[in-house]
């Protein structure tokens, strides 16, 4: 900038002649129309507004004019700076409306594409069974129990008097977890089935107790039809003052008319079990063949293996020894218990021919059954 002078004549200083700051203001306006995107625009900005442009610097030397001169200059420098950044505003506007307008229909979302690319899972039947059953007993006032699936020895067998002897132990039955070093006495098995929660109940809480729990259980049987190594218990347990095998009863027969119906007939057979006296199994007529194979070699049923009955539980009077071994008195209590095949109930629920279906894992199988919840 030049120095203060008070004989200084603004005409005599290049930048500030009218006819350079025409041409300042023009091309500026120029080179803002000339922008074809923001990026370009913002560069025309700083080259034609900046501190080093020709208006600016133009405007820096109107400090150093003498005051008589100071006013044409600041107005003809202003009417220019006005302009540019009019001009500048304009074209500003102007490119983020192409930018807008560009950005929709470049992002546009196409809302008549299916939603639903990725196809979704669905809950297993044997889930949403679990919940209806537990549903069912929490309605008539139960409360949910539930034990670990690797179980003390104790629990499984000891306590509900399978003596150390019984079949039921043997290593055709029972999964044994092996103990760190390698011996197979770890006092621990996966358990053969869910009614060492009978016991853990009756050790929780005193009579009255009406629990009922569902869970897996683990045997060495072979996949087939109607078996599987891995499958589901529901276990149910009451014990009260005056409880009898008709109260079994009443409540199995709700249980399967709640969830299978009244249409196929359920048949009672007196059985063994070492922690009920008397004990029972439940049978439900197949509903493939309807006891039509049997004696009927010509039309077999591979469901029932041609039996006409699928075997659907165990159940019975809690054998007074298994009370005194879970603290309850058997002079003053007794009670029922019963332990049924889930995959059983679902297989007569949904008509599934094969168990191996069921646990395949197999998402086709799944999906017809939908989100039942
Ligand atoms: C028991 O497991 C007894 N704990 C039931 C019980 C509970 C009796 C309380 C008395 C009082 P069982 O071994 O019969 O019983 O098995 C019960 C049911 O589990 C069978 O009727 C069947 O529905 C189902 N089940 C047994 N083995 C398999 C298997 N490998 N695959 C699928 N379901 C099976």
């Amino acid at each position: 900038m030049s120095a203060p002078n008070k004989s200084y004549d603004p005409v005599e200083v290049e930048a500030l002649k009218p006819e350079e700051v025409e041409r300042a203001r023009d091309e500026a306006v120029a080179a803002f129309a000339a922008a074809t995107s923001l990026d370009e625009l913002k560069q025309a900005k700083v080259a034609h507004t900046g501190d080093r442009s020709a208006l600016s610097l133009a405007n820096r030397e109107i400090g150093a004019l003498p005051p008589h001169a100071k006013a044409a200059a600041g107005k003809l420098i202003g009417q220019a700076r006005g302009a540019v950044n009019q001009a500048l505003a304009k074209r500003q506007t102007e490119l983020e409306a192409e930018r807008d307008a560009r950005v929709l229909v470049e992002e546009a979302v196409d809302v008549t594409l299916p939603y639903d690319r990725a196809p979704r899972g669905a809950r297993h039947p044997l889930t949403t069974l679990a919940e209806r059953i537990e549903d069912t007993f929490v309605a008539m006032g139960y409360s949910i129990a539930s034990g670990p699936e690797v179980e003390a020895e104790w629990l499984n067998f000891d306590a509900l008097n399978l003596g150390p002897d019984h079949p039921a132990r043997s290593m055709q039955d029972t999964f044994f977890v092996a103990a760190a070093d390698g011996s197979p006495d770890s006092g621990l098995v996966m358990r053969t089935q869910t009614s060492p929660v009978q016991i853990r109940s009756m050790l929780e809480k005193q009579p009255p107790l009406y629990a009922v729990s569902v869970g897996r259980v683990y045997r060495t049987d072979e996949l087939d039809a109607t078996h599987t190594p891995v499958f589901r218990q529901v276990e149910g347990i009451a014990v009260d003052e005056g409880i009898t095998f008709g109260d079994l009863k009443g409540t199995i027969e709700l249980l399967v008319s709640k969830l299978i119906g009244d249409e196929l007939e359920l048949r009672w057979r007196p059985s063994y079990f070492p922690f009920t006296e008397p004990s029972a199994e439940v049978d439900l007529q197949c509903f493939v063949c309807r006891g039509a194979s049997v004696g009927n070699p010509d039309a077999p049923c591979r469901t029932c293996s041609s039996e006409g009955w699928i075997e659907l539980g165990g159940c019975g009077v809690v054998n007074p020894r298994v009370l005194v071994a879970s603290g309850v008195d058997p002079e003053r209590y007794s009670g029922f218990a019963f332990g049924l095949g889930l995959e059983r109930i679902l297989m007569n629920r949904h008509n599934v021919a094969d168990m191996r279906d069921m646990v395949e894992g197999d998402v086709r199988f799944t999906l017809p059954f939908g989100m039942e919840i």
